[in-house]
């Protein structure tokens, strides 16, 4: 017997496959994910900042504060990473409670 009749020999329902069957698995990708940061000024209260690290990102009191006083030497501090859309919803939670205030405080986000 040849060997090409051996290879049709294993095509059993003769549709031309004869190859083994390799599962191949669909690329997953996670999605993105974005640092929240908090910007220094000269203006807005450091309680007010403390409050701000609380009520929105869930800290302690301590951890708060600490983050706040790295902000403040620093000028900028990551708070919080988070998908796109709760990055946002962060961003702008803190940017209207500071412009409701009437304090300067900036909040931004950028890709990890
Ligand atoms: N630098 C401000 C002050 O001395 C305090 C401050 C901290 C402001 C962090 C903004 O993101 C900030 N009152």
């Amino acid at each position: 017997m040849s060997k090409f009749n051996l290879v049709m020999s294993n095509d059993k329902d003769d549709d031309g496959d004869v190859g083994v069957a390799v599962k191949t698995r669909a690329k997953t990708k996670r999605p993105p994910m974005y640092k929240v940061l908090l910007l220094n000024d000269d203006y807005t209260p450091m309680e007010f900042v403390v409050h701000i690290l609380e009520r929105f990102f869930g800290m302690t009191h301590a951890q708060a504060f600490e983050i706040m006083l790295t902000v403040h030497k620093k000028g900028v501090a990551v708070v919080g990473v988070f998908s796109h859309e709760v990055a946002e919803t962060k961003v702008t939670q803190v940017m209207d409670f500071a412009q409701r205030h009437q304090h300067p405080l900036q909040c931004t986000m950028e890709k990890e």
